[in-house]
Order: structure tokens, then sequence, then C-alpha cells
């Protein structure tokens, strides 16, 4: 009532607003935010968490990066969005930076990561026509089973998840479907010439943080060279230092032919997409056969930078390579039948609940955020454990005390 007078929203008012005025695509779980900063969120009641899931990778610079939101608000302040009909002064800067910190030619900039992946797909086509000479409208594109690429009408149409995929047809053909990790039946489907290009999560994250065995990356790679088909390397979730390396591939030393970054590239700030390649892939698509009103927008551009440069100027990638690894070995020292699988690269990590007395992965995460720390359960039984990189290795051996109550409370 207090907090209702103050023109403040209880949660259980804020989540009613939701229910009765918002699509029901999403089912929380019951904890309203209204704040953040670094690894910590806080509800609208004044509890604070730790935040073990960034954002699904979008925070991995932590929540309200001083470095970040400098650059936002002084650019908002000054030029926000001219549309591409015009050249802006902050552009060809993020261009520039982009493209030498992940090492490629060029960068086509979009918003969302669902909407670089279709960049790549449509630029993968362009570059089969154009450059392999495979006849119209016949390209077709490899993906993998259990994929999570996005959501709109044509990544939908190559999804196995039934929630994803059924009564949004008619779908997108083109596709060939294989299972993930499976380096010879990626050999088999490139023997169809109409194969244009093999489009990879280096970890799968929907599928429950999913990590190939190694070499699977370096091997699909080579296939996809001898064949002469493109290696696109879907990093929205893995990039910008999630799994220990600026990008996944970089684990094995792969150079994907086309990469596919969104989320963490802003550190969550702002919608913020590439799609990176080399002159001879990216030059195939020329004025007015692509584009987004506010992909390249000087805001983006601003945020962006500064949200790469707080990676390496805080040495994310190295404290996520090594942070990860304490967690996985504490996590494992968990003494509890409860987690029967810990897995994960870097700080990109899930456990597998074994249902115990009725209480399964939703219980224990419900469970986890009364005691101070925020996890979504995915596919029923998996957790993922995600926490921002600027975790301190003290913050983060707080957390896997909240962990382990909360689990052993099911005993
Ligand atoms: C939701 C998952 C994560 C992605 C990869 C493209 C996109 C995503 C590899 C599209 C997005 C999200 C979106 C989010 C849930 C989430 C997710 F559990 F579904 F798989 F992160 F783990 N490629 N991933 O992971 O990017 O268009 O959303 O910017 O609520 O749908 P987007």
């Amino acid at each position: 009532m207090n907090k209702q007078m103050k023109g403040q929203l209880t949660s259980q008012m804020a989540m009613d607003l939701e229910y009765k005025y918002g699509a029901h695509n999403y089912h929380p779980l019951p904890v309203v935010l209204s704040k953040g900063e670094g690894v910590y969120l806080w509800d609208v009641e004044g509890k604070r968490y730790y935040d073990f899931l960034s954002a699904y990778s979008a925070v991995n610079q932590g929540h309200c990066h001083p470095k970040i939101i400098k650059a936002l608000t002084e650019q908002a302040g000054k030029l926000a969005l001219t549309s591409r009909a015009f050249y802006n002064d902050v552009l060809g800067v993020y261009e520039k930076h982009i493209t030498e910190y992940f090492g490629f030619d060029k960068v086509l900039p979009m918003n969302t990561g669902a909407e670089a992946v279709e960049t790549a797909i449509k630029l993968c086509r362009k570059w089969a026509y154009r450059k392999k000479g495979i006849g119209e409208n016949k390209a077709k594109i490899i993906v993998c089973e259990n994929n999570f690429h996005g959501r709109t009408t044509t990544i939908i149409s190559f999804s196995s998840d039934p929630d994803a995929k059924k009564e949004y047809g008619p779908y997108t053909p083109g596709f060939i479907t294989i299972p993930y990790n499976d380096t010879r039946a990626l050999a088999e489907a490139l023997k169809d010439p109409d194969v244009a290009g093999f489009m990879v999560e280096p970890i799968q994250g929907e599928a429950g943080v999913f990590v190939p065995d190694e070499g699977y990356l370096t091997e699909a790679y080579r296939s996809c060279k001898d064949a002469g088909a493109l290696f696109i390397a879907d990093e929205v979730q893995t990039g910008v230092a999630r799994t220990g390396k600026v990008i996944a591939c970089d684990h094995e030393n792969v150079k994907p032919d086309i990469l596919i970054l969104g989320k963490a590239i802003s550190g969550g700030m702002y919608p913020v997409s590439a799609v990176l390649a080399n002159d001879d892939i990216m030059l195939v698509i020329k004025p007015g056969q692509h584009g987004s009103t506010f992909g390249g927008n000087p805001l983006a551009g601003r945020v962006a930078m500064a949200a790469l440069d707080v990676i390496e100027e805080e040495n994310l990638c190295e404290r996520s390579q090594k942070l990860g690894e304490i967690l996985r070995r504490e996590l494992k020292a968990i003494e509890t039948d409860m987690i029967s699988v810990v897995r994960g690269k870097g700080l990109l990590n899930a456990i597998v609940i074994k249902p115990k007395g009725g209480k399964e992965a939703w219980d224990v995460c419900v469970k986890m955020a009364e005691n101070g720390l925020l996890a979504k359960p995915t596919h029923g039984d998996k957790i993922r454990f995600a926490p921002p990189l600027v975790i301190t290795e003290e913050q983060l051996m707080e957390c896997v005390e909240i962990i382990r109550k909360s689990v052993l409370s099911f005993e």
C-alpha cells in the first residue's frame, strides 16, 4: 500500500499487468526486477539477487556498465538514428573497430540475433548463386537438430522444437537437418552439390548447453572447405568472451566464413547484431539488396565499441575461462544425486536435474531465487548457469554456496 502510494509497483501488480495486457508468449520466474549493477539484480521490493542468466548471455559485461552507459547517453544526446539513406560519423568508425576486433574484412550491421541469422542465410544463398554457380532457388543450407537460431518464420522452418515451429507454417524450404556433433552425417549431406553452407552453434544453447566433442568444429570446417560450402557460425550466444575465448570457434582455431554475433556485442545495452565475412563473400550483396532502418545506427555503434572495449580492458575472456573451470569443479563436488550432469565451457554452463520427490528444475530455480540467485530452467530438466563475466571468484563461491544450499534443501 505504502509503495503503491509512492507510485511504485509491487511484484504482484507488475505480474498482473503483464498477464492482463501482454501476450502470453513467456512463462517467467515470479520475480520482478527493477535495478541491475554488475552481477547483481534487485527486485521491486529491494531484494538483491545474483544474475546467473545474464539475459541469455547478452549482459556479459555486467548490468549497467558505466562505460557502456556513458557511450549510450553521450551519443543519445547527439544523434541516435539517421537510417542508411545517409552516412553518419559513427558507422564507419564502428565498422573498422568491429572488423579488426574479430578479424574480418567487412561487417553487415543489424539489430537482433534473428535478423543477423536471416542476413547470414541470405548472404550464403546469394554467394551460392553468384560464386558457386548453384541454379537459382536450388541452394540448400545444412543445419543441426536441436538448433536455436531465433524466432522468424524462416528460422523456425528448420527448428526441431515443436513449440517453436508447430502451426507457424507454411515453412521456408532449402534446409537440410542433420544430427549435431556428427561429422559423418555432415560429410554425407555435403555430397549434395546444391549445398551452399553449414550453419552451426559452436555450443548448442537451447539444447541445454550441449558442448560437442573436441575437434568437431575443425572437422566440420574442413568438410565444408572440401565441398566448397560456407561454414557459418552462429555465435549470438557463445560469442564475446562467454566461453572463455573471444568467440567459441577460437577454441579450435576455426575461422568461420560467416560469423553471426548479437547479444553481448552491446553488453545488452541496446539491440545490436552483426554479420562478419570477408570481401569475396560480403560483396555479393549490392546496394538495395538488404538492410534495416536501425541497423548500424550511431547509438548502436558507440554502444558496441564501448562494450567490446570492456571485454578487453577487464580481461573477460581469461576470467570466463578460469572461473568456468572453478564453477564446474565446485558444482561437481556437491553431494547430491539431483545433479546428474554438469557441463559447459567458460561461463556458459548447465546442470541436468534428476527430479526428486516430485521436485524438478523449476522448483530448484524457485528455491535458488528465494536464496538470492536467478537462473532459468530450459527443456524441463536443465538449468543454465551463465553469470556476467565480471563476477569475482569470491562472488562465484558465494553463488556455489547458494546453489548447494538450494539443491540440498530437497534431500
Ligand atoms: C528467447 C534459448 C538462449 C541464440 C542463437 C540466435 C538467437 C539466439 C544461438 C536469436 C537467441 C535466445 C532468445 C531467447 C531465449 C534464448 C536462448 F534458450 F532459446 F536458446 F540464449 F539460450 N542465435 N537466444 O541463442 O537472437 O533474435 O533473440 O536476439 O526468449 O527467445 P534474438
